[in-house]
């Protein structure tokens, strides 16, 4: 058996020290980026596939999304850099409640050395500029996991781009995998399309598949 779908399983049964174990064993031999990429987000999209075929209830869903976060949380490089001098604000915008994308985002930034601030999804605008007018962050990360979320990312990362410290805006999120996106123009922001990609931006300022929409 695979081993996210193996890990997806204990996901299910609510098996919290066994999952956690089965992460802490694949850390031995794999990078944090590895276990977010290669393990973690296929066993979310797992479990995304049953619940839509009707295979697994909400409860279990649930269940099985909380244990993925308390991995995630338990095994987060917190003591790790994370001190700046470059700061990021990871968030999803208002209406979104997925966020264990978001996570993983945050917590590549701080592996890269960032001060970050998580702010965990469905934030609303007003709130989220006020902060970064206080705080002056170098990126604003946004996330959205479905397509009908697409406007809101626009108006976000328009909206961040006109305040003071001048942002990078970098958007992710199952949201923008989908064909609809490229209809979207969003001025100014720069579209990131997995892990890779982001600590490609990071190091590099550019990702491989980044692309900088520039027409409003
Ligand atoms: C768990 C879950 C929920 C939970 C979320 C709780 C939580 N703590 O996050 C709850 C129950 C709240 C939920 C609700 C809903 N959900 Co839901 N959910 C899921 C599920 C099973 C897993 C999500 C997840 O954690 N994925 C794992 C993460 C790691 O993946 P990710 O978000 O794509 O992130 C990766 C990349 O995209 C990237 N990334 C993400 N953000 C960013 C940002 C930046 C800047 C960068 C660089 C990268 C990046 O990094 C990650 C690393 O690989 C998915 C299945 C799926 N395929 O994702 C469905 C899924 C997304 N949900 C779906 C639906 C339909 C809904 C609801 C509408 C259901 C309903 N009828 O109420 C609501 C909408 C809620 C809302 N308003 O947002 C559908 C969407 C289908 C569609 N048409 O788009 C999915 C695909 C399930 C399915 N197969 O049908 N959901």
């Amino acid at each position: 058996m695979h081993e996210s779908t193996q890990l997806s399983d204990l996901f299910l049964q609510g098996q919290e020290e066994e999952a956690l174990k089965y992460v802490q064993d694949f850390l031995e031999s794999h990078s944090y980026e590895q276990l977010y990429s290669e393990l973690l987000t296929p066993a979310m999209y797992r479990i995304g596939e049953l619940w839509e075929q009707n295979e697994i209830s909400v409860a279990e869903e649930h269940l099985a999304t909380a244990v993925c976060d308390f991995v995630l949380s338990a095994t987060e490089l917190r003591n790790k850099a994370g001190n700046g001098p470059k700061k990021a604000m990871v968030f999803g915008p208002e209406g979104e409640e997925h966020y264990i994308g978001l996570k993983m985002v945050a917590a590549l930034f701080r592996e890269e050395g960032y001060e970050v601030r998580y702010m965990g999804p469905n934030l609303p605008l007003d709130s989220a500029l006020e902060l970064a007018g206080e705080w002056q962050p170098d990126v604003v990360a946004l996330s959205g996991a479905l397509a009908h979320r697409l406007p809101a990312l626009k108006t976000y990362a328009e909206a961040f781009a006109h305040t003071g410290s001048n942002p990078a805006v970098l958007i992710g999120g199952r949201a923008v995998t989908l064909s609809s996106f490229a209809d979207l123009h969003v001025k100014g922001a720069v579209v990131v399309r997995e892990l890779g990609a982001l600590r490609e931006w990071i190091r590099t300022g550019k990702g491989p598949n980044d692309d900088t929409l520039s027409t409003g």
